[in-house]
């Protein structure tokens, strides 16, 4: 790996993490409404998949959304500032959290409804192929949301229509308190791609470079007509679920292990260094970076102002038949 390539990929972690972070504390002060679901601890497959893409290619992401986002390119700015509630968020304010969309860098949209994305991704991956633009879609999707029955549809439909659609599922073992184990009786989620003649594979979503190679080699063989893949990234949420969890469904050894021998971002950091590709100064200095990067958007951010009335209710209400036709 290239050092510039290290660096980038160790900022965007960071970015993510950070970003996640101050949400946190924003939440825990009051000043955020809705709910929020950190990815803290998924920080590799957002930026593994992402990385695998092609600018104009397309996602759809989750409830669990701030990474894939941020990863994708999306602004930091636009994205807190429309998580507080300002005009100048990128739905002005109105979306929150759970609504994250920007076509400029292909983000389809995040969804707050389990498996929502399933059938988005494939019907935007049919429009690729209608509209020959050579764009492939990645479909996030949680551990919990391959039993919704949206999961099977698209699978059966994408595979038999050869649709440039990769499913990325983030088995981070738990749905909401759901234990996957609980949840399934097969031991990988990736088997059920045989089912409908696709691809799939299950892989360690804490190894970016990893996940990186994986997805490059499916979006290479959806370029190329080869259809549809299912790639299951095994990782773990270090947050509770969202806002309200007691956690009482896992233990504190297992959040514990996980944290010490298995975080994203001290892997790869620490197989940077240890390849030397990075030195320890400058994989501190990233950090420092970016805690400085993410200040200054929020002091631009919290002066900014909710939105007008007007605004809050234009495109939400339905007007007349007469004002809609006007
Ligand atoms: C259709 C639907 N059912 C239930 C919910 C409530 N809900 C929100 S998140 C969640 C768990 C999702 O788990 P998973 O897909 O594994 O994603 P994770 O939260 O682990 O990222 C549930 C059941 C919902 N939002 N939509
Ligand atoms: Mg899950």
């Amino acid at each position: 790996m290239r050092r510039e390539k290290a660096r980038y990929c160790l900022t965007q972690m960071w970015r993510i993490r950070l970003f996640e972070q101050k949400l946190q504390s924003l939440y825990q002060e009051g000043k955020i409404h809705g709910t929020i679901h950190s990815c803290v601890g998924q920080e590799a497959v957002a930026v593994g998949v992402t990385n695998a893409l092609h600018a104009r290619d397309l996602m759809t992401s989750t409830h669990r959304n701030h990474g894939h986002s941020i990863a994708k390119g999306m602004s930091t700015y636009g994205m807190l500032a429309e998580i507080l509630g300002k005009k100048t968020g990128l739905n002005q304010g109105k979306g929150g959290s759970m609504h994250l969309f920007d076509m400029e860098i292909g983000a389809l949209g995040s969804n707050g409804i389990v498996g929502g994305g399933f059938p988005i991704a494939t019907g935007a991956a049919l429009a690729s192929v209608m509209q020959k633009t050579g764009e492939v879609v990645v479909c996030f999707a949680g551990d919990g949301a391959v039993n919704q029955g949206s999961f099977h549809e698209a699978a059966n439909i994408a595979s038999i229509w050869h649709l440039p659609v990769i499913f990325v599922v983030e088995n981070n073992r738990y749905a909401m308190s759901s234990d996957i184990k609980k949840m399934v009786n097969i031991d990988k989620l990736s088997k059920r791609a045989e089912s409908y003649g696709m691809k799939g594979v299950t892989i360690d979503g804490n190894d970016l470079e990893l996940v990186e190679a994986t997805l490059k080699e499916a979006a290479d063989d959806a370029r190329k007509d080869l259809g549809p893949m299912l790639v299951e990234a095994m990782t773990y949420r270090q947050a509770g679920h969202s806002k309200s969890d007691e956690e009482v469904y896992r233990s504190k050894e297992e959040y514990e292990r996980w944290k010490r021998e298995n975080d994203p971002i001290i892997r790869f950091k620490q197989k940077m260094i240890d390849e030397g590709h990075l030195s320890i100064e400058e994989v501190k200095s990233i950090q420092e970076e970016q805690v400085l990067e993410l200040k200054t958007v929020f002091a631009y951010v919290k002066r900014d102002k909710a939105p007008s009335l007007d605004v809050l209710c234009a495109n939400v209400y339905a007007g007349r038949v007469g004002e809609l036709i006007d």
